[in-house]
């Protein structure tokens, strides 16, 4: 096996799971992209940051909440919300997870990408 290859089992190994930060304004289509990918029409199993089942309303959001689609385990995603709202609050809580997840040295709790949604579809994308 090529050591490219052995490099690979090994980050599998370590970190079995693919961490998705996932950006956009409500209705950006953020919960329709995760459910395709994953294949799924169901919604994702929500998990608190210990691991735990967390109960939550639907349509609600927290950055730490972690959702996995039960058709699809290797994705664990966080779904963010008022990115673009142009809330101060809301895009300092968005760059402190990014920041925290940066910092720690454990590779499974880092993020591995961040998805930005952004709609083609609408008015925003079109010329006045
Ligand atoms: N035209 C069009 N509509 C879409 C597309 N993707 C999703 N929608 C529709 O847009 C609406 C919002 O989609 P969601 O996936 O719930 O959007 P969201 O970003 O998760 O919304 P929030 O969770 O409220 O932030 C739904 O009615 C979808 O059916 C798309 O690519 N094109
Ligand atoms: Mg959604």
């Amino acid at each position: 096996m090529s050591p490219a290859m052995d490099e690979a089992i090994e980050l599998r190994r370590k970190c079995p799971q693919f961490r998705i930060l996932v950006l956009g304004r409500a209705n950006a289509g953020k919960t329709t992209l995760l459910k395709k990918v994953c294949e799924s029409i169901e919604d994702p199993a929500i998990y608190g940051p210990n691991n735990k089942r967390a109960k939550c309303a639907r349509g609600i959001h927290d950055i730490e909440l972690q959702l996995i689609f039960k058709s699809n385990p290797g994705f664990i995603f966080h779904d963010s919300r008022g990115f673009e709202s142009g809330s101060a609050e809301e895009v300092a809580k968005v760059k402190d997870f990014i920041d925290k997840r940066a910092a720690t040295g454990t590779l499974s709790h880092q993020l591995h990408a961040i998805w930005y949604c952004l709609p083609t579809d609408s008015a925003l994308g079109k010329e006045p």
